[in-house]
């Protein structure tokens, strides 16, 4: 069983965006406002490098809201890091109409281990809300993981529909620039509203907790002792919730090991201040490590004061193997 370790670490700002490692760096973006330890509307990726996810330095502001598609923020993402080495890093613009549409960004020079330049896809966005799914309420994209049943990256974003349930939707890719919505939800609990951040992951089974891989063994021999953690962020209450159950690929269905304790209305990662958090498998440590948002108490009177606002929290998943 997993066991749980807690740093916590010093940053600015606000909601988890990609967490990635990328050549000895573990590289953290997250939402920023350069101007004031406020929320605003012209919300950046914050950049901060660390080689042991303890000592961290902080590094120019990774992608900014200066084109139509992202001009009212650059809001939370994912990297993937595709098999031969290069990062795909997918993230939510909210557009000059405050619609949010999913937009692509690559690291500017692959040789540089820090990251620290990005350059957006000149086609963006990527993906629109498709029909029957609010403008305002598409966004977040997970890191994708592959699928050999038919060569494609498959992703998760998270919704809400128009009688408030919260829901998953599936989309999946061969080339990252054109997506193709996959039939049905992954998941949807009536009553409870818009997911942000969604997250899905392997647990408890013995070939690993690479989504990739498990995906990989599921369909060659069963994967029967793997479970799948889905959790997604309450905008309604802004807690994480999350539960465990069975991921089926070929359905495009996740179901609860306990309906009575699904998403959203069952068990919390953590029942204090705790939100939009995010995880990542850290292939060097062979780990997943689990990003969080610490927004404090303080009034945002302080947090101009101080200068900074938020913290994010980091826990470490220690699986052993049999
Ligand atoms: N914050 C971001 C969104 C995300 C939310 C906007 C989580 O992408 O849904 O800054 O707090």
């Amino acid at each position: 069983m997993p066991c749980i370790l807690v740093a916590v670490i010093l940053l600015m700002q606000n909601a988890s965006a990609g967490p990635v490692y990328y050549k000895g760096w573990y590289h953290l973006f997250y939402q920023y406002n350069p101007d004031s330890a406020i929320w605003g509307n012209k919300i950046a990726w914050g950049h901060a490098a660390s080689r042991d996810l303890v000592r961290w330095r902080h590094l120019p502001v990774a992608m900014s809201p200066d084109q139509w598609y992202d001009i009212n923020g650059v809001w939370s993402g994912s990297a993937t890091v595709l098999p031969d080495g290069r990062i795909v890093m997918l993230y939510t613009g909210s557009t000059n109409a405050s619609v949010q549409v999913q937009c692509l960004a690559f690291p500017t020079d692959p040789s540089d281990p820090l990251l620290i330049n990005w350059t957006k896809y000149e086609n963006n966005p990527v993906m629109y809300p498709p029909p029957g799914v609010g403008e305002k309420d598409f966004r977040d994209p997970t890191t994708a993981w592959f699928d050999g049943s038919d060569d494609t990256w498959r992703l998760v974003i998270g919704s809400k529909d128009d009688r408030h349930a919260g829901m998953v939707m599936t989309y999946k890719t061969n080339d990252f620039i054109n997506y193709e919505l996959v039939p049905g939800l992954l998941h949807r609990v009536p009553g409870t509203g818009m997911w942000e951040c969604i997250d899905l992951y392997p647990v408890g089974g013995k070939r690993g907790i690479d989504m990739t891989e498990v995906v990989a063994a599921a369909s060659t021999n069963g994967g029967d002792d793997v479970l799948h953690v889905m959790k997604e962020s309450s905008d309604d209450d802004r807690h994480d919730y999350y539960a465990l159950g069975r991921y089926d690929a070929a359905k495009n269905t996740w179901t609860p090991l306990d309906a009575d304790a699904d998403v959203g209305i069952g068990l919390r990662y953590d029942w204090g201040k705790f939100y939009a958090s995010k995880t990542f498998y850290d292939p060097a440590k062979k780990r997943r490590v689990l990003w969080g948002w610490v927004g404090e108490t303080d009034s945002e009177h302080a947090d101009v004061a101080k200068g900074w606002a938020s913290l994010q929290v980091l826990d470490i998943f220690i699986v052993f193997f049999k």
